[in-house]
């Protein structure tokens, strides 16, 4: 079975950006991997002409933190269309890994529920750095940049289904 990865993206199926508002919430674990998570997120942004001034970029201290940094961010930042998760969580030895990565994962979805806004997960979750470092501008692209398209994607889904 082909590997799905959208950082081979198709750029013509991908909408424009222009008018869109995005906050980006980055947790500040893992921070070398999630720092180029961020940067690919918002360099495809400004790809497809996201204007630098709609960006918000917050920061959290763990991915544990990404659901709240996400529901303040739309709880406060009504005017903004979607907001990314970034984050990097490496299995270690203790079970905090599963914790982390459930607790985002549901978090994130019932964020998006309740503000009825696209809340994107860009959340790498590794064995170890190695890979983390694959996934974020190495052999297998930058799941940030897949994040973002994401976004503009989800965001004119929703434009297009309340306009109808
Ligand atoms: N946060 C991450 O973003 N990535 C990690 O790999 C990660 N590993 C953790 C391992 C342990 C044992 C603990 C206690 C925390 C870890 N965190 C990690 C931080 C977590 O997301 C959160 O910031 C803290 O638990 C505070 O709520």
């Amino acid at each position: 079975m082909k590997k799905q990865n959208l950082s081979d993206y198709d750029p013509s199926l991908v909408p424009s950006g222009k008018g869109r508002r995005i906050g980006i919430v980055v947790a500040e674990w893992n921070r070398e991997i999630t720092d180029a998570l961020a940067q690919g997120a918002i360099d495809t942004l400004h790809k497809y002409d996201v204007d630098d001034k709609d960006i918000l970029l917050v920061h959290v201290p763990g991915s544990f933190e990404l659901t709240t940094g996400a529901d303040l961010l739309l709880r406060n930042k009504p005017e903004l269309d979607a907001v990314i998760g970034v984050g990097c969580v490496i299995q270690g030895e203790t079970r905090h890994f599963d914790f982390i990565c459930e607790a985002v994962s549901q978090g994130l979805t019932n964020c998006a529920l309740k503000h009825e806004k696209p809340v994107v997960f860009s959340l790498l979750t590794t064995n170890n750095y190695e890979q983390a470092q694959d996934r974020a501008g190495g052999k297998h692209g930058n799941k940030g940049v897949e994040g973002a398209i994401t976004a503009l994607k989800m965001i004119d889904l929703q434009k297009q289904l309340e306009t109808k």
